[in-house]
């Protein structure tokens, strides 16, 4: 997998429904990988911008709303606003954070999207059987209705997607379904919709599937999809809330754009709206969506695959005038593990989750959530938080192996030469000190190159292996035992200790942006205009230093951290 090589790069995170708060798994999945990237991306000097905001639309917010007793549009505001506290809290900075509902310009965007579609005769109008609620009058498409999944036999789906095998399913594929709202068995009714016809755009699926970037299982996934053939997809429902469809056509009076279908086109109407919100024309989004200098990533979870990989490729090659995104990345789902019980999924009823708004509010460092999600980053396959094993990592890992070898390097050089990088003659300088400027320089090449392909997890064990080998060769060197008898010797330790600190406070930038403020901060250096090769330059001899902040400190009460719902 290869990185942007363009001039500008638009990352977007999955626009999570406003329905509920955000948890760990949330995190994982889209949003702190996109926001690694995207400082990367800058710190190379690539001009990007990160696009998020709320899902607003669909029967997940309506009966949520209907549960809580709001209105699906404070619904979706209440929700939004707490996502976007929770992102703050973690120092995922996106340029904007809107919501597919609060602006005329995310309506307009969709209606005119599939007006386009539409005038170019790729919606096919048909008469369709839908699940209806008889007692209650009303539709049932999507999660108003529940059933069993006829392809795997999983009970308890929802009628838009099983969330066992990822089929999708309709009026056939959903056995013994029942209406959500009223419990009553669900009746069938007649009701005509739009369709988009997949299987028109199977060559364009395919051919950008070759040329994009993607992970091994996402690849594997969607060619097994297309193996088995596209079908067609009503992109309109029977609901209240969302989207008119843009027709004059009697049949679409009542009628509301698919959810699926407005909620990506919200990564196009965000960035008009970031636009905006710098005063610049509104046509300038064409830079980052019509430009050839501009490559898009969108980082996803698992259950968006087919989303964004088949009917949003489809969608936009019927369109035609967007580009295609340049690659689509992918997180498993993860799991999660409680002292003394099973490993289950992350769900909000059974109350498995680590809620963001919780950590944050215990005041734990956010760096240590960001530094643990990455480290079981569920890049290849799913896997597992583990309240404890935070605990234990940010003691073991980030107090004593980062945070001491930042310490004591920079007390000790306090103590013994005052506030600044030590002079040393080159003669002092031997093969440890070379082997371990080449682990830097080495280091720093690994690193750069799992970044480029989107291995973020293995980037982080990249520079924590080096903070391992830096305190070896602090150890090894024992400034401490050679200061007794030669201080030039001494003084070359220091100085190659602190330009490993040097390279952390860039190389850590990406994953923990606090953490690498303050070690830069530590070390004088204005990170104002600072670039990611900046991280292999030396200070000179004579750089100021400050006093070293306490950059991680133990739990040593498991409490300090929220470790449940
Ligand atoms: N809201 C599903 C989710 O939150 C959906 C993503 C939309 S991305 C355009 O997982
Ligand atoms: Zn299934």
């Amino acid at each position: 997998m290869s990185a942007s090589q363009t001039k500008r790069t638009l990352v977007t995170a999955a626009l999570p429904y406003s329905n509920g708060r955000l948890h760990v798994g949330h995190i994982a999945g889209a949003f702190l990988p996109a926001d690694i990237y995207v400082r990367f991306l800058r710190l190379k000097g690539v001009e990007t911008r990160f696009v998020c905001g709320s899902d607003d639309h669909g029967v997940a917010i309506m009966l949520t709303a209907e549960k809580e007793g709001r209105t699906p549009k404070e619904t979706a505001l209440y929700y939004s606003q707490k996502q976007k506290a929770s992102f703050d809290g973690l120092n995922i900075k996106f340029d904007v954070y809107g919501g597919t509902s609060r602006t005329a310009n995310h309506y307009k965007t969709s209606q005119d999207f599939f007006t386009r579609v539409y005038e170019k005769g790729y919606f096919e109008k048909q008469s369709t059987r839908q699940f209806f609620d008889a007692s209650k009058d009303m539709f049932l498409p999507d999660r108003y209705v529940t059933g069993t999944c006829a392809y795997c036999k999983t009970p308890d789906q929802n009628g838009d997607q099983c969330e066992n095998c990822g089929k999708m399913l309709d009026v056939d594929s959903l056995l013994d379904a029942r209406s959500v709202m009223s419990k009553t068995p669900a009746t069938v009714k007649e009701s005509a919709h739009w369709f988009l016809d997949l299987s028109r755009f199977e060559k364009e699926v395919a051919t950008w599937l070759e040329s994009s970037t993607l992970r091994e299982h996402t690849r594997n996934y969607v060619s097994g999809l297309l193996s088995t053939g596209l079908v067609k997809r009503a992109m309109t429902r029977d609901l209240t809330w969302g989207i008119p469809v843009p027709l004059q056509d009697p049949d679409a009076k009542g009628k509301v754009l698919y959810v699926w279908f407005d909620a990506p086109i919200g990564y196009i109407s965000n960035t008009k709206e970031l636009c905006e919100m710098r005063g610049e024309s509104e046509e300038k989004y064409a830079d980052w969506w019509k430009s050839d200098d501009c490559d898009v990533f969108h980082f996803i979870g698992e259950d968006n695959t087919i989303f964004h990989c088949v009917i949003w490729i489809a969608m936009l090659s019927a369109e035609g005038s967007f580009k295609l995104p340049k690659g689509v990345i992918v997180n498993q789902f993860l799991n999660i593990q409680f002292p003394g019980q099973d490993q289950e999924k992350i769900s909000k009823s059974r109350g498995t989750a680590v809620w963001i708004e919780d950590y944050i509010a215990s005041g734990a460092n956010s760096d240590v959530l960001r530094f643990y999600l990455t480290s079981i980053a569920p890049e290849r396959a799913r896997t597992v938080y583990k309240p404890e094993d935070l605990v234990q990592r940010n003691n073991s890992e980030l107090a004593n192996v980062l945070g001491n070898f930042v310490h004591r390097i920079v007390s000790f050089t306090h103590k013994y030469f005052g506030p600044q990088v030590p002079e040393f003659p080159a003669a002092k300088v031997n093969d440890t000190d070379r082997a371990f400027e080449k682990r830097l320089l080495e280091t720093h090449e690994k690193l750069t190159q799992h970044l480029e392909g989107f291995a973020f997890k293995q980037g982080l064990e990249t520079i924590m292996e080096f903070c391992r080998d830096a305190n070896k060769y602090v150890d090894e060197k024992a400034p401490w035992t050679t200061r007794k008898t030669d201080m030039e010797l001494t003084a070359v330790s220091l100085a190659y200790g602190l330009r490993a600190i040097r390279y952390l406070s860039v190389a850590l930038a990406p994953y923990m942006p606090d953490t690498a403020a303050k070690i830069s901060k530590t070390l004088c250096i204005d990170t104002a205009n600072q670039r990611w090769d900046d991280a292999l330059k030396a200070l000179p001899a004579g750089s100021p230093l400050a006093v070293p902040e306490i950059l991680f400190s133990k739990i040593e009460d498991k409490e300090e951290v929220p470790t449940s719902a």
